[in-house]
């Protein structure tokens, strides 16, 4: 039996409401609940709240009623679409409150729900989370958070106990920018070393094994990485990886042996392309690092 939440004004500082209970939503209300924080729950689908309840949540009954039983309501959602629904039934009950937003999206919806928010007299705070349900309340999940610094200084405390938090500032979009790139980044590596077991099956090397020996060399990327960086900012590339000039020449063995086993080879041959026309361009001496410009911006 769903039970009507009471405002309590005395422990306002610790009263929070969760959206949305699937695998993450409950691990956050979980979370909150085990800290010791008043915890009021809703979902789409009632029966989820059962476990919380149990562990001392309070469910309401309708997504408003939720929002209007704390000062900080946490929202976590399948997707930009659930989100948009969601809020449509909250609507003014978000007055005065702030609305923290940890659904996967777009930093143009993290911009979007923000006007939203300020419009209905809300403080709102765009955050992403990059982990499992199960490591949440530990510094093992990552949540970057941007928007309203004044939502941040207050609630802050609250936050990071669900994991490593960074504030990446007031501009409502920042971190779902970092976490689409930080993703993206997680896909663009793992396709291309998909592609590469491929190309070691089809030479009868064993994946595992071989998985193991890569696992033991990425460390070695890190410092790659942070002077890439360094270099694409400064403008200034120096022979990462070697010279240009020198890494091209492995570019034919390397694209014919693939094709030869019956491999993909679209982004070799797209690694290839950029190094001709970069060499072409009279920059042979620098380093991979400079394919960066000519990289076309949208
Ligand atoms: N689970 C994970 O490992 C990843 C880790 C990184 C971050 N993601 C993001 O977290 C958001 C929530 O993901 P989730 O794992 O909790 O997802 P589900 O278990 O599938 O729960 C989805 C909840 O969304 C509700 N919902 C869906 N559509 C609607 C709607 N139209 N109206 C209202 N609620 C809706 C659903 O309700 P119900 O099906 O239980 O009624 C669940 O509460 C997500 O952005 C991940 O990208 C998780």
């Amino acid at each position: 039996m769903l039970t009507t939440t009471t405002v309590d004004p005395i422990n306002r500082a610790s009263q929070v409401t969760v959206l949305g209970l699937g695998d993450m939503g409950s691990a956050i209300a979980r979370t909150f609940l085990d800290r010791g924080h008043r915890t009021t729950v809703w979902n789409r689908t009632a029966s989820k709240a059962l476990p919380l309840v149990d562990a001392g949540a309070t469910a309401a009954a309708t997504a408003a009623e939720a929002a209007a039983a704390s000062p900080l309501v946490v929202v976590c959602l399948l997707d930009g679409a659930a989100v948009d629904e969601v809020l449509g039934s909250v609507d003014a009950a978000v007055a005065g409150k702030v609305l923290v937003n940890l659904t996967s999206g777009s930093p143009q919806q993290a911009r979007a729900n923000d006007r939203w928010a300020r419009a209905r007299g809300a403080e709102y705070l765009d955050g992403k989370i990059m982990g499992d349900p199960p490591y949440v309340g530990t510094p093992h999940v990552m949540f970057p958070f941007s928007g309203s610094r004044t939502a941040f200084e207050a609630h802050g405390p609250m936050l990071r106990e669900l994991g490593t938090v960074v504030y990446h500032g007031e501009e409502a979009g920042s971190a779902a920018v970092e976490f689409m790139a930080q993703v993206a980044m997680g896909y663009e590596i793992l396709i291309g070393f998909l592609h590469t077991l491929r190309l070691v099956q089809a030479e009868g090397v064993d994946v595992a094994e071989f998985a193991e020996r890569v696992a033991n060399n990425v460390a070695a990327l890190a410092p790659l990485l942070t002077s890439i960086g360094n270099a694409v900012r400064a403008g200034d590339y120096p022979p990462d990886l070697g010279p240009l000039n020198v890494q091209a020449a492995l570019m034919d063995d390397l694209i014919s042996h693939r094709e030869s086993i019956g491999v993909e080879a679209v982004r070799m041959r797209e690694v290839e392309g950029l190094m001709d026309r970069r060499i072409a361009d009279g920059f042979g001496a620098q380093g991979f690092s400079s394919l960066f410009e000519l990289l076309a911006k949208a």
